[in-house]
């Protein structure tokens, strides 16, 4: 079971119970939770926290919101008998970052991400009728041998401290849903679907895993009326669906597909899920779904929100989304981290194409710098045979979660490394050929390049299938005043990224300017909101000027929280969009120049 990812169902074969609501939490300073007997006996004097919520913003002293190092949560479970004669499963949907997981006192198993998630079976220690104890040791440290990368430091005081080479909090804990799932012996462990089009038809190429051997397979494709359309047996197949309405971008069609496991004609297992049909492919600087091109407007984002941190909140992903269609936006990336996995189903719901980012930031030393740090090339250091097993295991589960949603457009595998050394290029040579080998449908492989990872100074411009470019002339240099020769150096890129034999698409993944809402001053100054929109008029104008440029995502949707330092005034204020999600100026400005664009704008 610890392999399976299938998104909890509740059917007449499976059941899936929330455990999310108040748990027992606390912090171990001294480590010893383990030697006390914590996973026997639960956590003595523990204080309550929600779940799902990092701990973080609930404190009101900082030594608490800051905490750095072990940190415990417990809950009596509850497993009624019905549920016996099933596999019974815990799943967490993000432990930040490493997570022990015992039951009854009993080690279950240990996972390492904290973006995706895992299930722990535990079947052989589970009591039925009884209430059976849940306990997790977490642990929040940052390391360069892990993701995201950074380290933890040690304060004279003793107390631990995380120093990301990454500007966004490290908010910490169950950010979410945890639940109770009993699923039957003989199951579906896993699908995946592609879909290749005729003139008339979609052909959907199926398969299914299953826990056992015997089982026969039945898959069934229904439309949005009910109304079965295609059926196959067996576990590898084709279903043929004549004059299919197709998944386009802000256009969804969704289809259930429906697999029926049956022993001895007698069923024992079925599993539900929504999928569309659209094909996707990069053709010279053309991004084509079902072979149209398509232009990205949309955001960087982050799941982060007042007081429960980065928790997945259904309520803020529903503003979320209505604000992106309220801008006239078709896309996002997941910047900087794999997304709750109901982002996804919305997306798929509402047409958005994602470009879905593994936590591999703060690979660069520079980040590290820029919090006072160090001189050295990333992927020189004695971390990275350690980093890429890490690296590779969370693309793996993140492929494995997300791949048969037809929103998923692209992977990216990381966000702004190093690559302006040629110790980089064995690493990505293997992590851009061992991530084609796990997505069945073959879907673009990308990286962003962040401003000293040039046209001129990156040594890994090869492997990506299309370029996803953060630049921040008119902020990060050259701003204020400077601005025009912010455009001029960008312009002088994007001339040598024009005139080379490349010709792949080129979206632009960030941009933008830190603005305080509210701030207003004739002729403008860096932080005000005229500022901010002169910044994007800029870049606006150079998108326009060259047409292998096929995407706008500026950084980013919304201001959100990040390290404190004399960079940020309590934030990154770069957003369209205030945290609490109102409007600045620039929304007003971008939303038009939007409104103009279509979604194969360009061709
Ligand atoms: N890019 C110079 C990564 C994002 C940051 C963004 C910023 C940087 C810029 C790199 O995660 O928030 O500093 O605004």
């Amino acid at each position: 079971m610890e392999k399976e990812l299938l998104y909890p169902v509740t059917n007449q074969y499976r059941f899936d119970q929330s455990l999310d609501g108040l748990w027992d939490f606390k912090f171990d300073e001294a480590a010893e939770g383990q030697q006390q007997g914590w996973p026997q006996k639960g956590l003595p004097a523990a204080i309550q926290m929600p779940v799902p919520a990092s701990f973080n913003d609930f404190f009101t002293d900082k030594a608490a919101r800051e905490y750095t190092g072990d940190f415990w949560y417990a809950k009596r479970v509850f497993v009624p008998r019905a549920f016996q004669g099933r596999v019974i499963g815990l799943r967490f949907g993000a432990a930040t970052h490493r997570a022990t997981v015992y039951v009854n006192g009993q080690e279950i198993r240990q996972h390492e991400g904290g973006f995706l998630p895992f299930t722990a079976d535990i079947s052989s220690v589970v009591k039925f009728d009884q209430e059976n104890l849940v306990v997790l040791k977490l642990n929040n440290e940052l390391h360069r041998d892990a993701l995201p990368a950074g380290d933890t430091g040690v304060l004279k005081n003793g107390k631990k401290m995380a120093k990301p080479f990454f500007d966004f909090y490290n908010y910490s804990g169950l950010n979410r849903s945890v639940q109770l799932m009993a699923v039957p012996q003989d199951r579906v462990t896993d699908y995946s679907v592609t879909t290749t089009l005729t003139a008339t038809t979609a052909e959907v190429h199926y398969t299914v895993t299953t826990s056992q051997a015997t089982a026969k397979v039945t898959v069934t494709l229904q439309d949005e009326q009910g109304t079965v359309v295609a059926t196959g047996h067996g576990r590898q197949g084709t279903l043929i669906v004549d004059q299919p309405q197709l998944w386009n971008v802000r256009d969804a069609h969704l289809y259930t597909i429906a697999i029926q496991l049956t022993v001895n004609d007698d069923p024992v297992d079925e599993y539900r899920d929504q999928i569309g049909l659209r094909t996707i492919e990069i053709v010279g600087h053309q991004i084509l779904v079902n072979g149209e091109p398509v232009y990205l407007k949309g955001f960087g984002r982050h799941e982060d929100s007042i007081y429960a941190g980065r928790a997945f909140d259904l309520n803020v992903e529903k503003r979320d989304f209505e604000l992106m269609k309220w801008m006239g936006a078709n896309s996002f990336r997941t910047s900087h981290y794999p997304y709750d996995e109901a982002v996804y189903r919305f997306a798929d719901r509402e047409g958005f194409l994602i470009i879905d980012e593994v936590p591999a930031v703060g690979f660069k030393m520079a980040a590290a710098s820029f919090l006072g740090g160090l001189d050295q090339s990333f992927f020189d250091g004695e971390w990275t045979t350690e980093l890429y097993k890490k690296h590779l295991d969370q693309i793996t589960d993140m492929v494995h979660r997300d791949k048969n949603h037809p929103s998923v457009l692209a992977w990216s595998l990381l966000n702004e490394p190093d690559t302006s050394s040629k110790s980089a290029v064995p690493y990505f040579e293997k992590l851009f050929a061992d991530t084609q080998a796990l997505d069945p449908d073959q879907r673009p492989r990308t990286f962003t390049l962040n401003e000293d990872d040039t046209f001129d100074t990156s040594y890994c411009k090869q492997f990506p299938d299309f370029y996803l470019l953060n630049r921040y002339p008119g902020w990060y240099h050259k701003w204020g005043y400077e601005i025009s020769d912010g455009e001029a150096g960008l312009r002088a890129e994007l001339d040598k990224w024009q005139a080379s034999e490349i010709d792949k698409p080129v979206v632009f993944s960030e941009y933008g300017a830190d603005t305080q809402p509210g701030l207003h001053k004739l002729p403008s100054v860096m932080w005000s909101e005229e500022y901010q929109i002169e910044l994007l008029q800029m870049f606006n104008r150079v998108f326009d000027s060259y047409d292998f440029i096929r995407g706008e995502q500026p950084w980013n949707l919304a201001d959100f929280q990040t390290v404190e330092g004399n960079m940020r005034v309590n934030g990154n204020k770069k957003g369209l969009f205030t945290r609490d999600r109102q409007p600045k100026e620039a929304a007003f400005y971008l939303r038009k120049r939007w409104a103009g664009i279509d979604n194969n704008f360009k061709n």
